[in-house]
C-alpha cells in the first residue's frame, strides 16, 4: 500500500491529506540533500546559530527552507514553528481551523558529518478561535518523523495507530512497511547520554544504576544501552524493538528547562509513543499534558516502554 492510498483510506480531510503529501515530498528532498551533503559542501558550520544557541549547518537551513516551502503551498497552513527560526511564522491568510505545523527540519544534524542517521520531526494541529499559535499536546491531529538512515522512512500517526512507510526510490513512492507499530511494555534497552551523569538528579542516577546492575541488581536482568545523539533514531529503534529514551533536565541544563524542545521534538514523539502503547513523561506529568508558554520551550523527556517509564516514576523518592 502506498502513502497516498493509505491517506485516502484513513484521512477524511483533503486539506490534511494534501499537507501530509507535501511534508512527505519535503522529507524525500531533505533525504536527498542529506545523502549528497558531503558532495555539495553542505557539511560543517554555516556560521550562524539557531534559537537554541546551537551552531547551524548549511543543511539545517536548506532543510528548513525545503520543509517551509512545501508546507506553505498548502492553502490551509496558518502557522509554522521551526527549530531553526526564532519567530513563529503566521501567514497572512491565517484563520481559525488553519494548520499549525511545528517542525525540526533536521534533527541530530551533528551526526551528518560522521554519516550517521538524522531525521525530520513534525506535529500538526489546528489554530483555535483564539488564534493562539501555541498548540496543546492533546490537540495534535498528526505527529510524524522521517528518518534518513540506511533507508528513508516516514512514520506517522493520526491517533489510532502508528504506521511506517519506506521510500522506494525506484518506484518513487512511499510504501507501507509497518502497519501497526507497537512498543512492548517491558524493555531491556535504555538510551541516555551517560556522559552527563555527573549532572543527573538522584532519581535518574538510581534508574540508570538499576539498569547497569544486571541480573543480580534490583532489576533482576541485564540491560543494553544505545545512544545515537539523534532523537529520531533512538525513538525509531524503540518503536521497532522496544526500550526507553531519557533526556532528563539536569543540574547543567535546568536553567533553560532541559535540552529537548516541546513543540517539535517532545510533543510529536510523545503522541507517537502513546499511540504505540508506550508512555511519555517529563518526570512529573505526561508530556502531552504540559502547558506551553513559548515557541522554543524545553522539557525533560522520559519516553518508551510503559513499564519502564512507570518504574522510573517509582524512583522519585530517591533524593
Ligand atoms: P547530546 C539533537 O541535537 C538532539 O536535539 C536530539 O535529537 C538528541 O537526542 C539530543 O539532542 C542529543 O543530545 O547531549 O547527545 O548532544
Amino acid at each position: 500500500m502506498t502513502l497516498n492510498a493509505y491517506l485516502a483510506s484513513e484521512v477524511s480531510d483533503p486539506d490534511l491529506i494534501d499537507l501530509i503529501d507535501r511534508i512527505a515530498s519535503a522529507c524525500w528532498k531533505i533525504g536527498q540533500v542529506v545523502r549528497d551533503s558531503a558532495l555539495d559542501g553542505n557539511q560543517g558550520h554555516a556560521g550562524t546559530v539557531n534559537p537554541q544557541g546551537e551552531e547551524q549547518k548549511p543543511i539545517d537551513l536548506i532543510a528548513d527552507d525545503i520543509f517551509r516551502t512545501s508546507c506553505v503551498q498548502n492553502s490551509n497552513v496558518a502557522v509554522l514553528i521551526s527549530e531553526e527560526v526564532e519567530d513563529i511564522t503566521t501567514l497572512s491568510t491565517a484563520q481559525s481551523g488553519g494548520f499549525v505545523v511545528a517542525y525540526d527540519p533536521l534533527d541530530g544534524s551533528s551526526n551528518l558529518d560522521v554519516n550517521l542517521s538524522v531525521g525530520s520531526i513534525f506535529a500538526i494541529s489546528r489554530l483555535g478561535a483564539d488564534l493562539d499559535p501555541l498548540p496543546e499536546g492533546r490537540s495534535l491531529e498528526c505527529a510524524g518523523y522521517a528518518i534518513y538512515g540506511p533507508s528513508t522512512m516516514l512514520v506517522l500517526t493520526f491517533g489510532a495507530r502508528v504506521v511506517g512507510f519506506t521510500l522506494d526510490v525506484t518506484a518513487e513512492d512511499y510504501v507501507l512497511t509497518q502497519a501497526d507499530m507497537r512498543i512492548p511494555a517491558e524493555a531491556s534497552e535504555f538510551a541516555i547520554n551517560v556522559s552527563r551523569s555527573r549532572h543527573w538528579d538522584a532519581q535518574v542516577s538510581a534508574y540508570v544504576e538499576g539498569c547497569i546492575a544486571g541480573p543480580t541488581g534490583p532489576r533482576g536482568k541485564a540491560f543494553n544501552m544505545r545512544w545515537t545523539a539523534s532523537m529520531v533514531a533512538d525513538v525509531h529503534r524503540i518503536l521497532m524493538r522496544g526500550g526507553v529514551f531519557l533526556y532528563p533536565t539536569d543540574a547543567e541544563n535546568q536553567a533553560q528547562g532541559g535540552k529537548l524542545r516541546l513543540f517539535y521534538e517532545a510533543f510529536p514523539m510523545a503522541m507517537i509513543t502513546e499511540v504505540a502503547g508506550g508512555r511519555a513523561s517529563n518526570g512529573q506529568t505526561d508530556i502531552l499534558d504540559v502547558t506551553a508558554t513559548s515557541a522554543h520551550q524545553r522539557t525533560s523527556v522520559i519516553l518508551g516502554a510503559r513499564d519502564e517509564v512507570t518504574h522510573f516514576d517509582t524512583l522519585k523518592s530517591h533524593t
